[in-house]
């Protein structure tokens, strides 16, 4: 299966943004003007906002479920052929997602030169291949139900390396540089799992996986509170990604899901750790209100988002990113309620919004708080950057980028759903 079916044409985003351009124009230029009297240019700032990247999941294109159940809509992806196709449609519509994540083996490639060239003939590539051994495929040998990469059983470990080596192979063909792995190894109960043992075994393989890997890949280690294992997680927080990392190798790196830390947790405070200690890799970008409820992206807590971008752009302007080779932007979110497409593109703009948002921080203005200890003005100068709409800029930006001006708004004018619901009957 390698055609598109329908797409957005360009005379349609043309068309979409061309009643929307009076407006747009008044508003940037109020805009600018208002930036300006803040000593902040609104070009470069623009020029920042386009310059952003974030890769999107091919698991996110289709409704995710809980485990009480799925709800599927209408004309979902049924392949990796689809899938990419909604990315890459994404793609169009915000202009900066132009590469996706693929999961193996849900989206194991026939032929992965075939889908290659499929991705490039729609304008997107791949990011980080993600590895599954967290559950059970038909026909495999060995069970994870009691783990993978630290399983007791060294033949349970070595078959769960030989898949992520096979991850990196597919990914090498497509031109992805960099592996991430998730695994859902831990326990149920005190004393099921030897939390030492454990670890080292789970260190042991990651060495073998990167010992396998080219030499200019990633490997992003993610790490996750609880859930599978409901008593103890093997990579549970960042303290232990972050030992493992250096255990491994200089390209073994941290990667930060939102969702996967204890409520209130400072998630801002332990980017600007990982960035010191030169361990950043990447984010997985959703929302949550309880656990890792994977909601949309700035749909809960978009302060901590911006927070969060905050500190990125602090170490950045501080060169304080030595030894981070830039972290990789994802998305990692289960759409329950919504059309995926829908949420994924309001998620894109939550993104640049609050990394926006981050660049309009008065840093002169905060270091002389900090120096001097005036809390109050020290979170006002945040505050005044937060509180800017910024939407202006992420739709100009969008729109010289051939974009459209309001992403979602286009895509339900379009009437791709609709189409996809014939097509992928
Ligand atoms: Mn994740």
């Amino acid at each position: 299966m390698t055609g598109t079916g329908f797409r957005i044409d360009k005379e349609f985003i043309a068309s979409h943004n061309g009643v929307r351009s009076a407006d747009l124009f008044r508003d940037y230029d109020a805009l600018g003007e208002r930036l300006l009297r803040r000593g902040i240019g609104i070009g470069e700032i623009a020029a920042g906002a386009g310059a952003l990247a974030v890769a999107l999941p091919s698991w996110a294109t289709g409704t995710g479920g809980t485990r009480f159940g799925r709800f599927p809509g209408e004309g979902e992806p049924r392949n990796v052929f689809e899938k990419i196709a909604d990315c890459a449609t994404i793609h169009q519509l915000t202009r900066i997602t132009p590469r996706v994540a693929l999961h193996i083996p849900w989206d194991r490639p026939g032929d992965p030169r075939e889908l290659a060239a499929f991705a490039s003939s729609l304008g997107v590539g791949f990011d980080a291949m993600n590895s599954n051994t967290f559950e059970d495929q038909k026909a495999q040998r060995l069970s994870y139900k009691f783990g993978s990469l630290s399983h007791t059983d060294a033949a349970v470990r070595a078959q769960a390396i030989g898949h992520n080596l096979e991850c990196v192979e597919i990914g090498r063909a497509l031109g992805s540089k960099a592996l991430s792995i998730w695994i859902g190894d831990g326990g149920n109960f005190p004393g099921q799992v030897d939390f030492r043992g454990s670890y080292e075994r789970y260190i042991e393989s990651c060495k073998s996986i990167y010992a396998g890997m080219p030499g200019d890949w990633l490997l992003y280690i993610e790490y996750k509170l609880f859930e599978p294992a409901m008593y103890s997680t093997v990579m549970n927080d960042w303290g232990s990604a972050y030992y493992a990392a250096t255990a491994v190798g200089p390209r073994a790196l941290c990667l930060v899901d939102l969702g996967h830390h204890a409520p209130n947790v400072n998630i801002e405070m332990i980017v600007a750790r990982l960035l010191h200690l030169g361990r950043l890799g990447g984010f997985h970008f959703n929302d949550s209100k309880y656990g890792d409820d994977d909601l949309d992206s700035g749909s809960i807590k978009p302060f901590q988002l911006f927070l969060i971008f905050h500190e990125l752009v602090n170490a950045a302007g501080k060169g304080g990113t030595a030894g981070n080779p830039g972290p990789a932007y994802m998305i990692d979110q289960s759409h329950n309620v919504t059309d995926p497409v829908e949420s994924l593109l309001a998620s894109v703009e939550e993104i640049q919004r609050a990394y926006v948002q981050a660049l309009l921080v008065d840093r002169a203005a905060l270091a002389e708080c900090q120096q001097t200890n005036d809390a109050v003005m020290a979170l006002r100068t945040l505050k005044t950057a937060f509180t800017t709409d910024v939407a202006p800029i992420l739709a100009s930006v969008r729109v010289s980028a051939g974009g459209a001006a309001d992403p979602l708004a286009a895509f339900r004018e379009s009437g791709y759903r609709a189409h996809k619901g014939k097509e992928r009957a």
